[in-house]
């Protein structure tokens, strides 16, 4: 088999997203998710005009040989343009070489490990009367596991909480919206908001919850040890990464789980907080991280140390990029939960999709490869649209993490 053609499909069905779909001379086509939210041009660029001359002529079986080929052939490595561009050739690769043998994905990495992934969803509010509705709301769903993320009483705005009565999502046309941010407000708060949540829905109800960089390390370390009465799932990014020694103080302190790298492109990113066992749960995704062949020996190194999985499932990440996550969380042994912040019916239409959640859980589904198509008649009536992620500053006008 050969690869024949490889080409972007661009379109904003509700948000942007970026789709690569390579051709064989078989018939067979294979599709990638190459979405960066807020960024997705420079991956376009890269893909277009650097990686797809290249694919052209390829044994689209070698998926090995061509992460390699992608990644050490560039000279220049890492990065989250270069890895998200990578990781749209290789899922479009597993998804060939899974319709070619007449089987899902899931089983060329192993094959089933459970009968379907845990997720979990978001409840927010913009006050704690609502969040603890929108947590009621995701159990009668039928929903194990939720992440609660409440507005902030005295701020103007609140990271995961949304304006008015739209669903959350985290960007918006036009140039960056601008929020204002208060540690010393949400330090105060949060413990309360989880409190009152456990004391409504009892201890079987897995919570989480995201602090979206925002902390230093003493202020997270005093965070984790403030929930620790309410037994979160996790604790999320409590603090920027970039240096991974900053998990070390925060560890020390508390034994409120800790999960972190949904913004990691390398495995690098994640090596010392895996091996010195800084973290539980790893959030790497498949789009961001350099596809399935990346996640996968992340993914195994993770388990020697019991870190187990944890991908970031936010709408930015395409219906491709759930169905490769699915069919990966499905096979590896140490997958511990997926996110699952549902796409809007017309982002499900443009994506036709095998994928199922019942009960608590998401099972990928059992056609072929990944079991996604992209309807394009659809998708080219929403052409893209430039829009952003915020910028976060305090309350003095200081840029902060968003
Ligand atoms: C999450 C995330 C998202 C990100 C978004 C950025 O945990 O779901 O933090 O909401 O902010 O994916 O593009
Ligand atoms: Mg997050």
């Amino acid at each position: 088999m050969k690869i024949t053609a490889a080409r972007l499909i661009l379109c904003s069905p509700d948000r942007n997203f970026v789709t690569l779909r390579v051709e064989t001379d078989e018939g067979i086509y294979g599709l990638g998710d190459a979405t960066l939210n807020g960024r997705e041009l420079a991956v376009a660029a890269y893909l277009e005009e650097h990686v797809l001359p290249c694919l052209i002529g390829r044994d689209p079986f070698a998926i090995e040989d061509i992460w390699q080929y992608l990644y050490r052939g560039a000279y220049w490595r890492r990065g989250p343009v270069t890895m998200t561009a990578i990781s749209a050739v290789d899922v479009a690769l597993w998804d060939i070489k899974g319709k070619a043998l007449g089987t899902p994905v899931y089983n060329l990495l192993g094959g089933k490990s459970r009968q379907g992934a845990l997720v979990y969803a978001h409840a927010n509010g913009a006050d704690l009367p609502s969040a603890i509705e929108s947590v009621k709301k995701h159990i009668d769903e039928g929903y194990l596991a939720i992440r609660v993320q409440c507005g902030v009483p005295g701020t103007l705005s609140s990271y995961g909480v949304p304006k008015g009565d739209k669903p959350y999502e985290p960007a918006e046309r036009g140039l960056p919206a601008e929020s204002l941010w208060s540690t010393e407000k949400y330090l105060n708060f949060v413990p309360h908001l989880f409190e009152a949540v456990r004391k409504e829905v009892g201890e079987d109800i897995h919570l989480l919850h995201d602090v979206h960089h925002r902390l230093t390390p003493i202020e997270a370390a005093r965070l984790g040890r403030s929930l620790e009465p309410y037994h979160l799932f996790w604790m999320e990014d409590p603090t920027p990464a970039e240096n991974q020694d900053a998990f070390r103080l925060i560890r020390e302190h508390t034994v409120t789980p800790i999960a972190t790298g949904e913004v990691f492109n390398s495995f690098w990113d994640a090596h010392d907080l895996i091996r010195n066992q800084w973290i539980d749960y790893i959030r790497m995704t498949i789009v961001h991280g350099g596809g399935i062949t990346a996640l996968k020996k992340t993914a195994d190194f993770a388990a020697i140390y019991q870190v187990r999985t944890g991908f970031h499932g936010a709408t930015d990440l395409s219906p491709v990029t759930m169905a490769a996550a699915l069919h990966f969380g499905l096979a590896i042994h140490n997958f511990g939960i997926q996110e699952h912040m549902p796409h809007t019916p017309l982002t499900d239409q443009v994506f036709p999709h095998s994928y199922t959640f019942e009960a608590g859980y998401m099972h990928p589904g059992e056609a072929p490869g990944l079991g996604v198509e992209i309807d394009e008649k659809l998708a080219a009536q929403f052409p893209y649209a430039r829009a952003y992620l915020p910028i976060a500053r305090k309350l003095d006008g200081t840029v902060t993490d968003w």
